[in-house]
């Protein structure tokens, strides 16, 4: 745990972000200066789920379970207890791994609001799921659901047009339809589906909490319009039945839920007063975080790789290659996106595959290798990818398809600079001609190199946030702004200009006209891999 000294007479605002491999808080004051901050790793502290980077990967189901996150959460709350500023929280919100889902029954709901204090939630919840594990984000096992859903509706372009996004494996309405249609015993024991972020808001409420709009737009049943669940998609996923499952429509970002569950109060110290959020998706809260001005783009480098611009009303327009959803703070605006599953992960592979594990090594070959300027062109889709719907590793040389190439440490180089060159396409296909500058955010923004390179790739320039958990930063600056509720977020955040955004790198620009001129060679071969 890490935390300064502060004055305890002070406000302290908690954000929570529930992701992949970890549980982390980032604790503020009333100037958003960082106090604290602290993180339960699945793998190492929870180890007794059996879970490798978080999950429990079975082919393309991909599944968490559900009881791991509520003994995390126990163990989180344990430690900060030990901290001087539990008393003094007054607002929590925070974030959850987009899409992942939580499967209630009803006599989980009655135990969720009659805690004992005495217990943790872990013993008190063990069976409170009719699902023990939760389907998350990395899920690719439900095309048959996806196809079944845009047809219902006239189509892919149909679908995206009504929900901001085509249908897509891991988003939840198909998850859900999966659990309808095979294994309908589990499905009529839920009484209650939330989402990882909602399963938070519902533990520190001690009630079922709803999803806000920006999570509801990654379920592929939510109106992106008008934020409300949309009843033939809902009739489609999971039958009449869904509508009672999912409780509440879906509300917007900053209205206060309801306060503290006594149950918290009395274990762990909480102020009675300290109030719950709405929890967001972990790319929402990333774009809170970073307070985006008009032109600038988001790049999150993380266990997924996203890219993030902040739309205004009437500048938005669906397609069915990225995401449009709900703003988390602007209920008028949009989060366009794109998603790649395979980030942290696949670079940390090519680390251990051809860098004998050292990111130093790593950055050797990344400034001293050539890759594609020498015609060499690497995809690496260890996962089913979703940008583009592609699985397995291809290599080439001069276009050519190889089993290796020649000089194998290339692969370190080729696989950065293939990620970025399918951002800056499909930057391009969203119309991101606007774009002024990029915002690195996530555990390999860490790494100056690799912003280098996208920096070249994209001819932009790179900042960088200080302070690396975007996503529990933002649900931090969620709490404050749903618990002060006296301006808008951009006048709150106005009030306290951080220190900034640090410039980490300026394109080479020689370097950015030789990949534009490989844009097309490289368009062809993705086609090539592409099922
Ligand atoms: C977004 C997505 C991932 C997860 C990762 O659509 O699936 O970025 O949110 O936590």
């Amino acid at each position: 745990m890490i935390h300064t000294t502060s004055n305890m007479a002070e406000n302290y605002y908690l954000g929570l972000d529930l992701s992949t491999q970890q549980l982390k808080c980032t604790l503020i004051n009333e100037n958003h200066d960082i106090v604290l901050e602290e993180a339960i790793n699945f793998d190492k502290d929870l180890s007794e789920f059996g879970t490798v980077h978080g999950a429990i990967v079975d082919d393309n189901v991909v599944t968490s379970p559900t009881l791991m996150w509520v003994k995390a959460l126990d163990l989180l709350l344990t430690r900060l207890k030990d901290s001087p500023y539990v008393g003094s929280i007054r607002g929590i919100s925070g974030a959850g791994q987009q899409h992942g889902s939580v499967y209630w029954n009803k006599e989980g709901l009655e135990q969720l609001s009659n805690l004992d204090p005495t217990k943790s939630m872990y013993e008190q919840l063990d069976n409170a799921f009719s699902i023990q594990q939760s389907p998350i984000w990395q899920d690719a096992s439900t095309t048959t659901e996806c196809r079944a859903l845009e047809k219902s509706v006239g189509g892919a372009e149909a679908l995206a047009k009504l929900t901001g996004s085509k249908a897509y494996e891991r988003f939840t309405g198909n998850q859900i339809a999966k659990i309808y249609h095979n294994n309908r015993k589990a499905y009529d024991e839920t009484a209650r589906i939330g989402l990882v972020s909602s399963l938070l808001s519902s533990l520190l409420l001690g009630k079922f909490g709803p999803v806000d709009a920006a999570e509801g737009s990654g379920t592929n049943m939510m109106d992106i319009n008008s934020h409300k669940w949309d009843s033939k998609l809902l009739k489609q996923c999971g039958g009449d039945e869904l509508q009672e499952k999912l409780a509440e429509e879906p509300v917007e970002g900053g209205e206060a839920l309801g306060k503290i569950s006594g149950y918290l109060v009395k274990r762990y110290g909480f102020n009675a007063n300290c109030r719950v959020m709405p929890f967001t998706g972990d790319n929402s809260a990333t774009l809170v975080s970073m307070n985006l001005s008009e032109g600038d783009c988001v790049v999150s480098l993380g266990t997924s790789d996203t890219v993030l611009v902040y739309l205004k009303k009437g500048a938005a327009e669906p397609t069915t290659e990225s995401h449009l959803m709900a703003h988390p703070t602007d209920p008028e605006g949009f989060m366009g996106m794109l998603c790649y599953k395979n980030g942290s992960l696949a670079r940390e592979y090519i680390r251990n595959s051809y860098a004998n594990g050292s990111w130093d090594e790593f950055n050797e070959y990344l400034i001293n290798k050539e890759a594609m300027a020498e015609g060499n062109i690497g995809f690496y889709y260890w996962m089913q990818e979703i940008i583009p719907f592609a699985k397995g590793i291809y290599r080439f040389e001069d276009s050519k398809a190889v089993e290796e190439f020649k000089d194998k440490t290339i692969n370190v180089k080729a696989i950065v600079e293939s990620q970025f060159m399918s951002m800056r396409i499909r930057l391009e296909r969203m119309g991101g001609n606007s774009i002024k500058r990029i915002l690195a955010s996530g555990g390999a923004a860490a790494n100056p190199n690799i912003l280098q390179l996208l920096s070249n790739v994209l001819g932009l320039p790179v900042y960088r946030q200080q302070g690396m958990n975007g996503a529990s930063l933002g649900g931090a600056l969620l709490a404050k702004f749903g618990t002060v509720k006296n301006a808008s977020f951009e006048d709150m955040m106005a009030q306290h200009p951080s220190a900034g955004l640090e410039l980490i790198c300026k394109p080479d620009l020689e370097k950015t006209k030789q990949y534009i001129s490989h844009v097309g060679q490289f368009t062809d071969l993705e086609k090539k891999i592409v099922q």
